[in-house]
């Protein structure tokens, strides 16, 4: 397999998704739907619509139900990137190599784009609902894209980020893992656990995707920690020392480097283990490949 392109094969389609989504750009709210569609079609990684789209292969899934969710899921991702780059919270002027919306269109016009990308994600999923009227794991899958967002997952985890600012040698593990947690790792175990609820998984198995996207979604933020202070706007597409500049206590300021590093590669190990552990049963070389991936990930 040549990862690369099968990668890039995989964002084409991914893409292509998105477009069918996407609103028109037209009538008397055409400027927030340029800003919608200007964050969105941005680029970046389109991780989360990836690892979903790979569970769900994964377990045998073969509908195209999983594509409303795939573009939702992004959509709720590219609306809390818009928030957070706004002046009132990180208050960043790059990201995925392009000006961040707010330095593009305006602060109201990126509060109200995020705002609409949230809502129209659950306008996109809910999509799904008429495709397959009889398929009681479409609302199952909705209530995890919801939850795992909210207070209890990725907003929760932003407001612990928001109010740990500041607090800098006062922040312990415990409280930066919580926030690693619900604010990165929730929307890449909604992902994956999206994808194998719609395949038809099992409970246990649903459950052991949450895990390994636990893993997953701790490794990723560590590995962003690192980047934020060894890598360049030009490699990673928004600046770094960002999270120097918001006095934040990260991973790598608690525990250093070398440390983080070693942690990155257990904790991907870990999620690329209890993979295997489906082993003969169910088996996606890609999404092992990918999991291996984000070890190095330069971006
Ligand atoms: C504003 C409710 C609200 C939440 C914001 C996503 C987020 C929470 C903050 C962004 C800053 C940050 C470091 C988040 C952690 C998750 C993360 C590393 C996001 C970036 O995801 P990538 O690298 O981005 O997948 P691309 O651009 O590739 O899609």
């Amino acid at each position: 397999m040549n990862f690369k392109e099968e990668k890039e094969k995989r964002i084409t389609e991914i893409e292509e998704v998105l477009h069918t989504y996407l609103p028109e750009e037209k009538g008397y709210a055409k400027t927030v739907i340029s800003a919608m569609n200007y964050s969105v079609l941005a680029g970046g990684k389109r991780l989360r619509p990836m690892l979903m789209k790979e569970t769900y292969e994964l377990f045998g899934g073969k509908s195209k139900i999983i594509e409303p969710f795939m573009a939702a899921q992004e959509m709720i991702h590219t609306y809390s990137l818009v928030h957070d780059d706004l002046p009132a919270m990180d208050n960043d002027e790059y990201r995925r190599g392009r000006k961040t919306t707010h330095v593009v269109y305006g602060e109201c016009m990126a509060i109200l784009a995020g705002d609409a990308l949230l809502n129209l994600a659950f306008e996109t999923a809910a999509k799904a609902f008429a495709m397959e009227p009889e398929n009681v794991n479409i609302g199952k899958a909705f209530a995890v894209l919801a939850g795992k967002s909210g207070i209890y997952g990725m907003i929760g985890g932003q407001t612990a980020d928001i109010e740990a600012e500041d607090m800098q040698d006062k922040v312990t593990r415990e409280q930066l893992i919580y926030i690693h947690e619900h604010k990165t790792a929730a929307l890449i175990q909604s992902s994956m656990m999206i994808g194998a609820i719609l395949a038809g998984a099992s409970t246990e198995q649903i459950t052991k995707m949450e895990k390994t996207a636990y893993n997953v979604g701790i490794a990723f933020q560590i590995q962003d920690d690192i980047l934020d202070i060894t890598s360049s706007l030009e490699v990673l597409g928004k600046a770094t020392g960002s999270d120097a500049k918001n006095h934040k206590t990260t991973y790598v300021t608690l525990e250093g480097v070398e440390k983080s590093k070693a942690d990155v590669a257990a904790l991907s190990q870990e999620a690329i283990s209890l993979l295997d552990s489906f082993q003969g049963q169910f088996q996606n070389d890609f999404l092992e490949a990918l999991l291996q991936e984000l070890i190095t990930r330069k971006n």
